[in-house]
């Protein structure tokens, strides 16, 4: 009973401009590939929950798509507010800036904590990328000169470096009560959802300049037929001439998509798939908010 009371457990959201490394260090927290990662700033379209299992408690984390200062179409929009929506409704923020190349963005993210009257913790990643160790601690003076986190931390999500006392922490600082989710459960995402994701991250790695921006999945079929997932995938393009990009030259780029993404499906569910995938255009649909429901941005 005195050992039930000692548990720690809550929400936390990730906030920080576009490639700080927050579903990176979702991942590495969670410990499965819950959330897409790619080099490509504005990988995360959706809010997406992983969950932590500690032995003081538990943390459910919120990942957000990244605060950015674009503002070109209904999309973008819409990716900035689904990060700060995200904010008055969780126990904790945690604020990642990238110490490596840190921007106007990053104080942007920092400002919206500040600014929510949640408490908040700092956290530079990307620690592996400065050269320079000193210039960390004025670093995170001249960064903290006008808002108060609760703490500041220097971590590497890529290189595992400052992860565990970063969740120590995070754990202490949740409100003392019970799991909120069974303890096996990692995510509660729906598959569909993490599938179509799987494919999205895919398009971002093997599709060049603006192209991936302007794509989308959607998940037509999701059944399981003795102990094999069968799944077919829309992407949706957002101009005529970038189907045939997606596809490629004898359909060889969107058979590398499909593979890769097969493969990490199938870590991910530890079940083998079959995945089909076929492509359609739906002329700049990231412009046209009320499409946005249909295909999955309302969540
Ligand atoms: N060197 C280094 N790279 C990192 C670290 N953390 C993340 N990255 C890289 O930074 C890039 C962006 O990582 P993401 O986790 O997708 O960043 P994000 O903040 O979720 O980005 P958005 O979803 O676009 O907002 C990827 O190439 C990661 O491998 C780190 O600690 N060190
Ligand atoms: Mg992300």
């Amino acid at each position: 009973m005195t050992e039930e009371r000692a548990l720690h457990s809550g929400t936390v959201a990730l906030i920080g401009r576009p490639n700080a490394g927050k579903s990176t260090l979702v991942n590495r927290l969670v410990g499965e590939h819950v959330s897409i990662v790619t080099h490509k700033p504005q990988t995360t379209r959706h809010r997406v929950t992983g969950i932590v299992n500690h032995p003081r408690g538990q943390v459910v984390l919120v990942d957000t798509p990244g605060m950015h200062q674009r503002r070109d179409h209904a999309l973008n929009r819409h990716l900035n507010r689904v990060a700060a929506e995200t904010l008055p409704g969780v126990d904790l923020l945690l604020v990642l800036v990238d110490a490596a190349k840190p921007t106007d963005e990053d104080r942007m993210a920092l400002r919206a904590a500040a600014q929510s009257g949640r408490p908040f913790l700092l956290a530079f990643n990307k620690i592996d990328r400065v050269q320079k160790r000193a210039e960390l601690l004025p670093l995170a003076e001249r960064w903290t000169a006008d808002v108060e986190p609760e703490e500041v931390h220097f971590v590497s999500a890529l290189r595992d470096d400052g992860i565990e006392k970063l969740l120590d922490s995070i754990v202490a600082r949740l409100p003392a009560q019970p799991p909120l989710y069974p303890p096996d459960l990692f995510t509660n995402e729906p598959m569909r959802f993490l599938a179509a994701e799987l494919v999205r991250e895919q398009l971002l790695e093997n599709l060049h300049q603006e192209i991936p921006y302007g794509t989308t999945v959607v998940v037509e079929e999701f059944a399981e037929d003795e102990g094999r997932l069968q799944i077919a995938a829309r992407i949706l393009v957002a101009e005529k001439r970038h189907k045939g990009i997606v596809i490629g030259k004898g359909g060889q780029t969107l058979k590398r998509i499909g593979s890769r993404a097969r493969q990490a499906m199938q870590q991910l569910f530890e079940q083998p798939v079959r995945l089909d995938l076929n492509v359609a255009v739906m002329e700049r649909w990231m412009e046209r908010e009320a499409l946005f429901g249909k295909l999955g941005y309302e969540r």
